[in-house]
């Protein structure tokens, strides 16, 4: 069933007839039962489920549902009638499953029974929930130091799972919360906190229709949010423009079929989408940043002194910022040959987006990981700010700063306090409602969690969902860590890589997934997740239970809970009957829950207040921020030195560390993963064409090699910025050290990693 290897241009628009037909494959392959296909349009309905794809927002009160490819991709995994069953872990040891493919493993489908690691026969082995529960309680309760167990996420949790999680974590006495968003929008959390007053995005999904220019930067929406795709395709109907961003040309960002557009399909017509491509260098982005900023002061001040209409925003910046006049003298001391060289964008195309700014009367700016995986994360993103804020950009129709989240509840689980940093008025609510003093000091996130774990500090790790072994950097410590570990616990779908990494005691739970019923004691239960635009909502699963003996992330925290706190203070029981109550106890704890369960029922959901978009800054200032950033570089250790840098991409057909398949076919990759992008012009260079074989060294912060490596890929010539080359992650993640982060966020420079090649002689 998979494709035969080739490469070739990739001519059609994003989605249209080529994702009508991958959604037919994902469903044929993974799906036997007619009925579960056709609750597949339950999907981002209401009284329908939430997409498990991504965190991009339905239209709002709307009977409308957008079902996209990988929407239907991510469905059809989970629904799959296929099953990974305790005989499939008789059959199997343990050390042979490690030598399959990341995507072989998970295509076995769903776990379906709860199974504890036996080294001496090196198989998994099936145990009763209540023989598990006790042991790992036993265990637990008996570490001298609370701080020595991590409490991992990955954002496909619930708000209530995620809410009863971190309760649990806290009452057994821990701030201990390595999350996928640590390896994700941390740099979001942190640095639009900083400059606005709320680390989460400031628009909704109608600022879309108002606005006259939207930027999309560091993101790749044809694969990874592709239902924002048709807010795009709108945008551009009006006539309104779209700038992109982009060290690579992503089809996603340039044209659209609409797979729910009739005539679009059956004429082959497509929309163009993005009609200004910038093909930035990787770690590039502050230095185009500051370049437009600067184009833009120099124009403004140009025109004041000839007694001309303004171009800033005076009123906005004097009433509601800080901050402006050291941006000011940071920007116009930024040197054009530093802007340039740095961003390898050309100053007449830097005064072309500037010119296309100062147009649009309103401005949103999107981004993604090509923003937020560097060092200078957190900088990169007050960059953009900055430049929102000198049109006075935030708080206002058709403007705004938008993050592309990742997991469909990445951004919910920390609104209900997944954090390694809670506030102390978030910890007072919690001491006054239940009645248990939970830890102040601050605990591990996910860089600090895997040092633990490497270093052998760390005895334990819960991990709710995920893969976490495999989507941190350096592989070879976090797979010896895992092994050092005295007790690991698994709540997962499927089975991946870090569950095989097995540690003294390790157990593998399976869950109901988002698509799935969850009947308890007061009948069927609904779930609530937070979009990437605020928005509060309801899940229903629909479907069947993948296996009798699955049980819901609530109920396996419930258990656990009770098993390893005999003394709680949590009504743990009385929430599992019936999850309205556990909603009731969130709403007395998290400001902006008021109705919880009433405003829930109502399709749509609600809002979470958002300050900023009100222009109420919650800063320390009072006021938003301009911040400053010493000179133009996003990561110090690669880009002044090195000739090449690396970014780690998503294919199209994966799910981070999920392989659905192995084509990228927007990218005109079919069949094989093991490829690198690289441009023509830099391909000669290094005296390369396609086709050739490499090996990637990457280097360390004084420019030498090291043995982290990744050998024999196959050279792509792909249309994008020199100096940069790109490759897949999971596969690359043991060129990335684990000290390769942001400071400030603690963000892994995913996206930025130092590298040489090395030809492969074909001969030898
Ligand atoms: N189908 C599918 N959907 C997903 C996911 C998935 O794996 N599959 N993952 C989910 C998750 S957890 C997340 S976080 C999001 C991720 O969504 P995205 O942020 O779109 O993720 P990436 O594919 O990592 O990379 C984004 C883009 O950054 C560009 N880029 C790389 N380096 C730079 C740079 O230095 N500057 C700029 N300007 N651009 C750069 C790359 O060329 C690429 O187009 O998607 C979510 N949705
Ligand atoms: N090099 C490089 N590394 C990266 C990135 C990159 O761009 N480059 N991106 C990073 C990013 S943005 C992220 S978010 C992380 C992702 O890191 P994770 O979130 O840890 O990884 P996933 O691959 O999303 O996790 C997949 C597993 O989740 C489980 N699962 C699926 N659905 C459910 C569910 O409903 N409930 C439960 N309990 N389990 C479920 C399944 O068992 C599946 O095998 O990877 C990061 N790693
Ligand atoms: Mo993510």
């Amino acid at each position: 069933m998979q494709m035969k290897e080739k490469i070739e241009d990739y001519t059609g628009p994003a989605a249209g007839w080529g994702a009508v037909k991958a959604v037919a494959e994902a469903i044929r392959e993974q799906m036997e039962i007619v009925p579960d296909i056709i609750t597949m349009f339950e999907m981002n309905k209401p009284q329908g489920f939430d997409c498990p794809g991504c965190a991009w927002p339905d239209p709002k009160h709307s009977a409308s549902f957008d079902v996209c490819e990988n929407g239907a991709k991510a469905m059809a995994w989970e629904a799959t009638a296929k099953k990974t069953t305790p005989e499939f872990f008789a059959k199997h040891t343990v050390s042979e499953l490690l030598t399959w493919a990341d995507y072989d493993l998970e295509n076995e489908g769903r776990l379906t029974h709860p199974m504890k690691y036996n080294a001496q026969t090196d198989h998994y082995e099936p145990i009763e929930w209540n023989d598990a529960f006790n042991q790992i309680g036993q265990l637990l309760s008996h570490y001298p130091d609370p701080n020595s167990v991590e409490f991992y996420t990955s954002g496909r949790t619930s708000n209530e799972a995620a809410f009863l999680y971190q309760l649990f974590a806290r009452e057994y006495g821990t701030n201990n919360f390595p999350d996928c968003s640590n390896m994700c929008h941390e740099p979001t959390s942190v640095g639009l906190a900083a400059a606005i007053g709320v680390g989460k995005g400031t628009v909704l999904l109608e600022d879309f229709d108002k606005a006259d220019l939207v930027i999309c930067i560091g993101h790749n929406p044809g694969t990874n949010h592709p239902r924002m795709l048709s807010s795009l395709r709108e945008i551009s109907k009006r006539g309104a423009k779209i700038i992109a961003i982009n060290p690579l040309r992503e089809r996603g960002l340039e044209r659209f079929t609409y797979p729910q557009d009739p005539i679009e399909m059956l004429t082959l017509e497509s929309t163009p989408l993005a009609e200004h491509y910038y093909k930035v260098r990787i770690g590039g982005d502050t230095a185009l940043m500051k370049g437009i900023m600067r184009v833009i002061i120099e124009l403004h001040d140009a025109a004041v002194a000839k007694g001309q209409a303004p171009i800033l925003d005076n009123e906005f910046i004097q009433n509601h910022t800080v901050g402006f006049d050291a941006l000011k003298h940071d920007i116009l001391s930024t040197r054009w040959e530093d802007i340039l060289s740095i961003s390898g964008v050309t100053q007449s195309e830097i005064e072309q987006i500037a010119q296309l700014y100062i147009e649009a009367k309103s401005t949103i700016i999107c981004y993604g990981m090509g923003i937020t995986q560097h060092q200078h994360g957190t900088q990169n993103i007050q960059q953009l700010v900055n430049l929102l804020l000198l049109k006075g950009n935030i708080g206002r129709d058709g403007a705004g700063i938008c993050p592309l989240r990742g997991h469909s509840n990445v951004q919910g689980d920390r609104t209900v306090g997944i954090t390694e940093k809670p506030s102390q008025a978030f910890l007072d609510k919690i001491e006054q409602r239940f009645g248990f003093k939970p830890p102040a000091a601050f605990g591990h996130a996910a860089v600090a969690s895997l040092q633990a774990i490497s270093q052998g500090s760390a005895r334990a790790l819960i991990c709710m969902g995920g893969n976490l072994a495999v989507a941190m950097p350096d592989k070879d410590a976090c797979y010896s860590g895992m092994k050092k570990l005295d007790l690991a616990v698994h709540i997962g779908t499927k089975l991946n890589r870090s569950h095989l990494l097995t540690s003294k005691n390790t157990f593998l739970f399976p869950v109901l997934g988002r698509t799935e019923k969850d009947i308890q004691k007061s009948g069927p239960q609904s779930i609530t997740v937070e979009d990437s635009m605020s928005m509060v909502h309801a899940s229903h699963g629909k479907l069947k239970p993948a296996s009798p003996h699955l049980k819901s992330e609530c109920a396996i925290v419930a258990g656990l809970a009770k098993a390893t706190l005999p003394h709680t203070k949590v009504e743990w029981d009385e929430f599992i009957d019936d999850y309205d109550k556990i909603r009731d106890a969130m709403e007395a704890i998290l400001p902006g829950f008021e109705d919880y369960n009433a405003r829930i029922r109502v399709p749509g959901g609600f809002h979470l207040t958002n300050a900023a978009s009100q222009r109420k800054w919650l800063t320390s200032s009072g006021k938003a921020n301009f911040m400053t950033t010493k000179g133009v570089i996003e990561d110090p250790k690669s880009a002044i030195h090195s000739e090449l840098i690396l970014a780690t991409l998503r294919s199209h057909d994966q799910y981070n560390t999920t392989i659905y398949g192995m084509n990228d076919r927007y990218r005109g990759v079919f069949g094989q993963r093991d490829v690198m992008f690289i441009s023509e012009a830099q391909a000669k260079k290094q005296n390369l064409s396609a086709g050739d074989r490499v090996n990637i060294i990457a280097l360390d912060n004084e420019q030498k090699r090291t043995n982290r490596r990744l050998d024999n890929l196959k050279v792509v010539i792909y249309d994008m910025a020199d100096r940069c080359v790109a490759t897949y992650f999971p596969e690359a993640n043991n060129l990335i050290a684990l000290d390769n982060f942001d400071p400030q966020s603690g963000i892994p420079a995913y996206k930025n990693i130092p590298i040489l090649l090395e030809k492969v002689d074909v001969a030898s």
